[in-house]
């Protein structure tokens, strides 16, 4: 089965994990480590990448690295043209929609397309837009950043992400941010939605997990918690399982 395939089948039967795993902060071996404690505590799929540049190589190494500790499907989640490695099993191949840099809405995307294309890899097209405080990848992809409880703007940015035929829509927080984005964005976007919904940003407690699930996130991203943790396994156990 084909990975987008797997999230649509984990996301029916119930609420969706993944971990973010940045190698240019944790390192090649950190890396592996966390890949193998969260599929320990329960991860349904691994995301690799972030918006720290890397190479193909080290993108190729890590993605290695990984794999070798964990049977979990590693997605691609770019921070620009050049994150990429045959080594995973599947990119999404995103737009950060609301930026105001056509460099992060069409360009890298056309940088990186025969590649993509001939690699084989499975491309999932995923609309990416961004809330306040935006943190890192709100000022590195130029967002105009989605106020905190403006529904209606994101509405449409989800809406229009759909109607563009993107399987997924990503909101985000930013990493590290101080708190996740406002669950009544979440219910209303789950009003009109009618692909799977992504949040990730600013988890890091079982109670705000919970929250955001219970709002209608389908699918949530964690990355600093394990990044930051001594034990990866306890940090995340707890926020996994309180969505199950
Ligand atoms: C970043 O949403 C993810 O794209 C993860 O955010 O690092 O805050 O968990 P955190």
């Amino acid at each position: 089965m084909n990975v987008y395939d797997q999230i649509i089948k984990k996301s029916e039967k119930g609420k969706v994990h993944m971990t973010l795993i940045d190698p240019a902060t944790s390192g090649f071996e950190g890396s592996a480590n966390i890949a193998h404690e969260a599929g320990r505590a329960g991860t349904d799929f691994i995301l690799l990448g972030g918006s720290t540049h890397l190479t193909i190589k080290e993108m190729d190494e890590a993605a290695l690295r990984i794999k070798s500790k964990t049977e979990l499907p590693v997605i691609i989640f770019p921070g620009s043209s050049d994150m990429f490695t045959k080594n995973a099993d599947a990119i999404f191949f995103m737009s950060l929609l609301n930026s105001k840099d056509r460099e992060f809405l069409m360009d890298h995307q056309v940088k990186a397309a025969k590649l993509v294309k001939t690699s084989g890899i499975e491309s999932i097209p995923m609309g990416y837009i961004i809330f306040e405080p935006g943190m890192t990848v709100g000022r590195v992809g130029k967002a105009m950043l989605i106020g905190r409880e403006d529904k209606s703007l994101a509405v449409n940015y989800a809406l229009a992400a759909e109607l563009l035929g993107m399987k997924l829509v990503y909101m985000e927080a930013g990493s590290g941010a101080p708190s996740h984005i406002s669950a009544n964005v979440i219910k209303e976007v789950k009003k009109y939605s009618s692909i799977p919904v992504i949040v990730g940003g600013g988890i890091r407690t079982p109670l705000s997990a919970k929250e955001i699930c219970n709002a209608g996130a389908d699918i949530i991203v964690t990355g600093t918690i394990a990044e930051q943790a001594v034990d990866v396994y306890s940090s995340l156990k707890p926020i996994i399982d309180s969505i199950r």
